[in-house]
């Protein structure tokens, strides 16, 4: 049996980016793949590295649990909770942390990025970020971790902590591999389709965030910014704008670049936009439905309690080894 685990943060909104990059894969996994156990986690010892408001934080988790669910993941298939209630994450990442190196750290491209956006000062946390991930990872001895390429460094380094570790103290860890998903690992921004769509860009134009009015998210699709050639073709360089769409067309419809390409041929960028906008519309609509009625529902907490008793089952056995392995704490 393999061991899957994936987490997103709970900041902000969930864009169409977090969900054909990360979410809609998890979907796919869980209903392709034989023989698995799934964890997935909301991940919100990792959101305040950066600070959050305590109503917004409190909601944005509900939130995020909710469309997990809304967007098809199975209860039935998935372990879904929320990382701080299974509190072995931050014992393992500090003991993962005495095998971390601050050069490495500080290497991280994400990091790089985040440190100079910080207004009050850079946290600690933000800089050790990657260890607690490492331990989220290693916690459960997952061998297979679906994230978007943004995360790719960090998996890298998780992979060379569970090494350094397993030859420092005997094998311990399961050495990870990253799952990146071929399409939809990037979408673009729909205002600089030079950038990833980001629910931090400070331009909402820029996203469609999962849950806005059906209308405003068709809008936007309409709005996009594309080129003045246009021909519906695929060319990333190029024709940055209408790549991006022909990737978000093509993640839900799973037709190939090349038949969108004979498809639109001769129809120009308004007929494109106006199917993409439809498309988009009707893979959300349903999923904003499932979304109201789960809010407000008893069974996302029972469904959350089952998911944290699960985790810290598999949690609690690890941590007492990796300290039995460094030698903390008494002899049993
Ligand atoms: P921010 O942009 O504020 O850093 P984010 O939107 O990247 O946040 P995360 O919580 O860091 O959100 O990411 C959640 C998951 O969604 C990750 O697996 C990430 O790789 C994926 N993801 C985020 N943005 C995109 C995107 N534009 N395209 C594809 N996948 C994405
Ligand atoms: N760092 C990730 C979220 C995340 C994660 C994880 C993903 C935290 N811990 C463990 C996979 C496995 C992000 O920012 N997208």
């Amino acid at each position: 049996m393999k061991r899957l685990l994936s987490g997103i943060q709970p900041t902000g909104v969930v864009t169409l980016g977090n969900y054909l990059g990360a979410i809609k894969n998890f979907v796919k996994l869980q209903n392709e793949l034989e023989d698995i156990d799934f964890l997935v986690f909301i991940a919100d010892l990792h959101a305040i590295t950066v600070p959050q408001n305590k109503t917004e934080l409190r909601k944005n988790i509900k939130t995020l649990a909710a469309l997990y669910i809304a967007c098809g993941l199975d209860p039935k298939k998935v372990h879904l909770f929320v990382q701080s209630e299974v509190i072995e994450h931050t014992m393992l990442g500090y003991m993962l942390e005495c095998n971390t190196y601050i050069g490495e750290l500080e290497r991280m491209t994400q990091y790089k990025d985040k440190k100079v956006k910080q207004i009050e000062g850079v946290s600690s946390s933000l800089l050790t970020y990657p260890v607690l991930m490492a331990a989220d990872i290693l916690l459960y001895d997952s061998d297979l971790v679906p994230v978007g390429e943004d995360q790719k460094q960090h998996l890298e380094l998780t992979r060379n902590i569970a090494i350094r570790f397993n030859n420092k103290y005997g094998e311990t860890f399961v050495v990870p591999e990253p799952y990146i998903a071929k399409q939809g690992a990037r979408v673009m921004s729909l205002t600089d389709p030079t950038k990833k769509m980001s629910k931090s860009d400070p331009n909402p134009k820029s996203y469609i965030n999962l849950l806005d009015d059906i209308n405003i998210i068709k809008n936007r699709i309409k709005s996009a910014v594309t080129d003045s050639d246009g021909c519906v073709r695929y060319d990333i360089v190029n024709k940055p704008g209408i790549s991006n769409l022909m990737t978000i067309y093509s993640c839900i419809t799973n037709k190939t670049y090349e038949e969108i390409e004979n498809q639109y041929q001769g129809l120009g960028y308004q007929q494109f936009k106006a199917d993409l906008a439809e498309i988009v519309a009707n893979e959300l609509t349903p999923i904003q439905e499932r979304y109201k009625e789960l809010i407000t529902s008893k069974e996302l907490d029972a469904i959350l309690d089952e998911g944290r008793d699960y985790a810290s089952m598999l949690a609690r056995r690890k941590v007492s080894k990796v300290k039995d392995r460094i030698g903390l704490g008494r002899k049993k």
